[in-house]
């Protein structure tokens, strides 16, 4: 660990001390490291040959077996990205996915967008994590 000070002006130091009280964070480094880690990831997506790991979540109609069918042909023509995908019965009549993905951001960033466009898909979320296989950071 190396220490870093900074100084900020009364007002942003209450907002931040507010946000990490609302958050739950045990102190401001832990919350300064979270804001810098999101950043760094964000920096980092600007690299169109970044790795990621990507998590795509979707609700669609139950009962919609020609989506069902798109869905997983879409998968299995990206064999090579995806990792893992998961079915929720959320309620009666609306069903959640959840597919993990692995690649280069910007292959992949066309897998996930094409997941969410199809139609019949409810409300679609995709979070892109950066990864780095040589470099670990807590
Ligand atoms: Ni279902």
């Amino acid at each position: 660990m190396k220490r870093i000070s900074i100084t900020v002006d009364e007002p942003l130091a209450r907002a931040f001390d507010d946000l990490i009280a609302k958050r739950g964070y045990e102190n401001r480094s832990e919350a300064f490291r979270d804001l810098l880690k999101k950043e760094l990831a964000k920096e980092a997506l600007m690299n169109p040959e970044q790795e990621c790991v990507a998590v795509v979540s979707y609700t669609y109609t139950h009962g919609k077996a020609a989506l069902s069918r798109r869905n997983i042909e879409h998968q299995h023509a990206h064999l090579d990205m995806v990792i893992s995908s998961m079915h929720v019965h959320a309620t009666h009549n609306t069903c959640v996915e959840a597919v993990i993905a692995k690649g280069r951001y910007d292959k992949l960033k066309v897998f996930c967008e094409n997941t969410i466009a199809e139609k019949g898909i409810g409300c679609g979320e995709i979070n892109y994590l950066p990864i780095d296989e040589d470099e670990q950071r807590d």
